[in-house]
Order: C-alpha cells, then structure tokens, then sequence
C-alpha cells in the first residue's frame, strides 16, 4: 500500500503530460518537458521496476530519517554546553552488533527482490516470437529470424539547423508511409525512419549484439536496457501492455553519434502486426516448374516447394 503511494508520487511528474498525450497521440512511451521520476510503465517489467523502486525509496528514507534523528539528538543533548562532563567509556557490544547486524538486514532485505526482478528480466518464459536487434555505429537494425524477416536499418531522422530543415522534411515525407501508428510531429532526435513493429500481449524474446563496438538498447517506459556487445549475443524479453510508440536511445558511450541512435517501437494488435509481417515477408519462392518430360505427379514430391 504505502509502495504503491509512493509508486504514485514518483510518477506524478511524468504522468499528466503521458496521459494527455495518449488521448491525442499514441506515443505514450515517450519523454515529456520537466518530467520527473521514472516514465509511465507499459510493460510489466516496468511495473515490477517501479514497485522495486518505491520499496528503496522507502527503505533510503527510513535510513536517512533515521540517521538524521540520532545525528541531531546527539549535536543537541551531548555538546559541550548541554553535556559538560562526557562519560569516558569507549565501547558497547550489544550497540556494535546491532549497528553491524542492522545494515547486513537491510542488504539481504534490498538483495532478494533484487535478484528475483533480474532473473525475472532475463528470460521469457514463453516466448512467441524473436527479434534480434543489432547496434552499429550509429543506428540499429532489426530482423525477425522467425518470420524469415532480413535484417532492416533503423536510421535517425533528427532535426536540425534552418540548412537541414528541408532535407529532414524529406526524410519525414519519405519515412511517415512505413508507420502504422503516426504520430503528431517527430520528437527531437528521438525518430527513426524504420521503426520497430511490434505485437502487444506477446512475450517477444530479445537478442541483442554489437556490428562494431558495445551499444545499450533501452527503452524506458518498457523497463527494457540490454547490452548490445560484438561478438556476443545477449538475451532479454519484453511484453507490452497497450498499442502506442515508444521511444528509447542507446544506452551505452559509443562514439560520436551516441546521441543520435534512438529506437523507436510501434507497439501493435496481434492482428495488425499479422498483416506487417505478411507485407514485410519475402514472397514464397515460386514452386519450380516441372520438366515436360516427368509426369507432374512424379515431380511434385521433390519439386514441391517447402512450407511449415
Ligand atoms: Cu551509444
């Protein structure tokens, strides 16, 4: 009760702007001005990360409550004026275990839920679907190994001076028809021309790896941020809860355009991200034409096109 008051306080920073967004636009995982505390949660990661978080910022109260109440009992009834003639002992036992005892309880306390909310991170239970993210310098690119979906860029579409202005309206005229949800005006540097489409209510299982040097993929209001290393192939999941944009960035220093590689994902039905994926998907091969010569029944069993 009291971490979910908390959980409330936290959030009223981000929250009205969030929610008068979504009436309008649907990019509801997304930075607002003067924002403060975590962003909304849209995924039950997130949920569980910011039930953690209330619980430490009751904790780290309690501690500095605590503390500060013995700081000023001593300054005000043991200074010279008030306590004369200090007593002379040096040690307690009992004090001294407590006040080793006490803190190793609060670890262990902090250390449990802790480690249940990372391994809860780590994998998907039951994962319906795959997409493998890679970093590059500086954008990403997503494929979908399942759905026999190639690996497509994700490039930033950012604002910039008065001489760009018009090359970026390009870029935003150009990108805008691949959007299934759009949305009211890009947000700076936190568009992409290819965003990721994704299916909400689903577990989707997350890779992610580096092309050249080590980049982080996160995105707040999902609770997500995974190393993306060269030569590695890191693991984590997401399920989102509502349809909407979400907005991220790279996460991890790597180089001159670190700034400049959000990620951006489109958050949709299962229905909706059926019809992408079938638009996205590669034609089926044409099955190959029987020789004149075999009798089409015997060719078919070996000329027979593959499907599952
Ligand atoms: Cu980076």
């Amino acid at each position: 009760m009291l971490a979910r008051f908390f959980a409330v306080l936290l959030l009223l920073g981000s929250f009205p702007a969030a929610a008068e967004e979504a009436g309008q636009a649907p990019a509801i995982g997304a930075p607002v001005p003067w924002g403060i505390g975590l962003q909304q949660a849209f995924s039950p990661m997130k949920h569980r990360m910011h039930d953690f978080h209330a619980m430490m910022l009751v904790i780290i109260t309690a501690i500095v409550v605590l503390v500060m109440g013995l700081l000023i009992y001593v300054i005000v009834r043991f200074n010279a004026k008030t306590n004369p003639t200090p007593k002379t002992f040096a040690h307690n036992t009992l004090l001294e275990v407590v006040w080793t005892a006490l803190p190793v309880l609060i670890l262990l306390a902090v250390a449990v839920p802790s480690m249940q909310l990372l391994y809860y991170l780590d994998k998907a239970p039951q994962p319906e679907l795959s997409v493998k993210v890679t970093g590059h310098q500086w954008y990403w690119s997503y494929a979908y190994p399942d759905q026999k979906i190639d690996s497509f860029d994700s490039r930033p579409i950012w604002d910039g001076t008065p001489q760009t202005a018009n090359a970026i309206t390009q870029l935003l005229d150009d990108a805008k028809p691949n959007w299934l949800i759009p949305t009211a005006k890009p947000l700076r540097l936190l568009e992409v021309d290819n965003r990721l489409v994704l299916p909400i209510d689903t577990q989707v299982r997350i890779y992610t790896t580096g092309a050249d040097v080590i980049h982080s993929w996160a995105i707040p209001a999902l609770g997500i941020k995974k190393d993306a290393v060269p030569g590695h192939l890191n693991e984590t999941w997401l399920k989102i809860d509502r349809e909407g944009v979400y907005y991220g960035q790279c996460d991890q220093l790597c180089g001159m355009g670190h700034g400049f590689m959000p990620v951006v994902i489109e958050a949709v039905s299962k229905d909706k991200f059926a019809a992408w994926v079938a638009k996205k998907q590669p034609p089926a091969p044409a099955p190959a034409a029987s020789p004149a010569v075999t009798p089409p029944a015997a060719a078919a069993p070996s000329t027979a096109p593959k499907t599952k």
